[in-house]
């Protein structure tokens, strides 16, 4: 396997390239065994696929199997570079270090992080095959936009190859304070890795501003604001709050097949005065546990009832072969076993409870019917769900509770906000979410309406590129 590579290839074309830990398609195989790509259907495709297709753009990724690579494609107006992961790589550099060390750190060490050297070994090893691998297809003077905690040395990899070009880095995920950050054995080149790039987004100002002391305090370097000065060269670090496709997402809500299902779904669940929903990942950093304890404790105080009131959490299956993964969905699968035994009925359960994914238009009719939206989560880098169901309450209808350790809390401000530690807290706001006049909470919907409208994923994706063509 090449690993080295010394500037551009001869036939290096591609003014723009991403590199992402995933390719923006997935491999599907059809009924007669035959396997094609088929576009990925997440919001970070969708926002990045113009400034890539159409230029002779390339993406830089894993294809999602372990193995050995196809070679580069072309599909959707993109050059499509797959990176090899053998089994023991995924394991040790995604499963390992990206997912149980920096995944848990980044995240207020919700959960203890593992620290093995022989995770930082492989991790070193697969970023340094990304950045050789977006060495090679990068033309002259190009700009590379790097994403998130799994690349995060690929910025100074790739300028040791290419000093010509132009390096964006943005992290989906929180990022720390100096006392939990410095925890890491690797910390210095870590930060070394990031300092590569021109420019680096965060989630949230507090995010940028952690890791500008971080290049301070620990490395010595003259910063001012933003700016960070590094080997004779000013690096930026700077939010840039992520969004979604709010206009498609509000269209998609109100077509009468999504407003047919909403209608559907209360009666499914048996026409009960409320609804309160959850949606996530099945991620330990979610507070799943947390709805479920303000919930049962409310059945408890008699405060509410059921299924007169129901709670619908929707969690998709995430991780499985980490360990910590599979022990939080034990827990919660028993606490709604725990509920539904003490408080559900002939009438109906307490707690309807999916491990599934669901296709877009079934979360958006689940939007369009929730009365309450519970989004608790310990640490969020921003949180899409809380954005996806102002998107879709084009009606100012519901009433969104949202933690305020969730990026989307410095955006949402008339949601009520939580703190998901405080169960009492937690309790308190659920409970006036459930008995706000529908007046209040078309007010607050309405402001976060506009707030989002001016603020999609296209004003993202355009102001951080602008940001990187500045310092080009
Ligand atoms: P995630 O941790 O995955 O993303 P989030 O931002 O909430 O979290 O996005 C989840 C996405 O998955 C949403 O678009 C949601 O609709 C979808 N989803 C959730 N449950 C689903 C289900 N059961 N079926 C189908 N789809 C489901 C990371 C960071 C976040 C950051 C994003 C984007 O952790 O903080 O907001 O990246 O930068």
């Amino acid at each position: 396997m090449a690993e080295e590579t010394n500037g551009p290839a001869p036939d290096a074309d591609s003014p723009v390239v991403v590199v992402a830990n995933r390719l923006p398609v997935d491999q599907v195989t059809d009924p007669d065994g035959s396997t094609r790509w088929q576009r990925s259907p997440g919001g970070l495709v969708t926002a990045l696929e113009p400034f890539v297709a159409g230029r002779g753009g390339a993406w830089v990724g894993w294809s999602g199997s372990a193995g050995d690579a196809p070679d580069p494609f072309d599909s959707g107006g993109m050059h499509l570079v797959p990176v090899e992961l053998s089994e023991e790589e995924v394991d040790r550099y995604y499963e390992g270090f990206s997912n149980a060390s920096l995944w848990p750190l980044y995240h207020d060490v919700v959960e203890k992080p593992e620290y093995h050297r022989t995770w930082w070994d492989t991790y070193v090893q697969v970023n340094k095959r990304f950045a050789d691998r977006a060495a090679q297809v990068a033309a002259e003077g190009a700009i590379v936009w790097v994403h998130d905690y799994q690349l995060q040395l690929v910025p100074a990899l790739l300028r040791q190859q290419r000093p010509d070009l132009t390096i964006g880095f943005f992290l989906h995920i929180p990022f720390p304070p100096y006392e939990l950050f410095t925890q890491l054995p690797w910390r210095s080149a870590i930060v070394e890795g990031l300092l590569g790039a021109d420019l680096i987004g965060f989630q949230m100002p507090s995010a940028a501003s952690n890791f500008v002391s971080l290049a301070r305090r620990l490395h010595d370097l003259p910063t001012k604001g933003s700016s960070i000065q590094y080997e004779g060269r000013t690096v930026t670090a700077k939010a840039f709050p992520i969004s979604i496709d709010v206009a498609a997402f509000d269209e998609l809500a109100s077509s009468p097949e999504v407003l047919a299902r909403a209608a559907e779904i209360r009666k499914e669940l048996g026409k009960p005065d409320k609804i309160v929903l959850g949606v996530d990942r099945l991620d330990y950093t979610k507070g799943i546990g947390v709805r479920l304890n303000a919930f049962q404790e409310l059945l408890e105080d008699g405060a509410i009832e059921a299924p007169s009131t129901v709670f619908l959490q929707v969690a998709t299956p995430s991780r499985e072969r980490v360990e910590h993964y599979v022990t939080m969905r034990e827990t919660i699968e028993q606490q709604v076993g725990h509920i539904n035994g003490l408080y559900g009925s002939m009438a109906g359960s307490a707690v309807q409870y999916f491990n599934q994914s669901m296709p877009r238009e079934e979360l958006a009719a689940m939007y369009r019917a929730a009365d309450v939206m519970l989004v608790t989560p310990y640490r969020d880098g921003m949180n899409l769900v809380a954005k996806e169901y102002v998107a879709a309450r084009g009606d100012l209808g519901g009433v969104l509770v949202l933690s305020e350790f969730a990026g989307a809390a410095a955006e949402l401000r008339q949601a009520l906000l939580v703190n998901p530690h405080d169960i009492a807290g937690v309790k308190n706001q659920l409970l006036r979410a459930l008995r706000m006049e529908p007046v209040e909470a078309a007010k607050r919907m309405r402001a976060m309406r506009r707030y989002l409208a001016k603020h999609d994923l296209d004003h993202w994706a355009n102001s951080f590129f602008d940001q990187l063509k500045a310092q080009a």
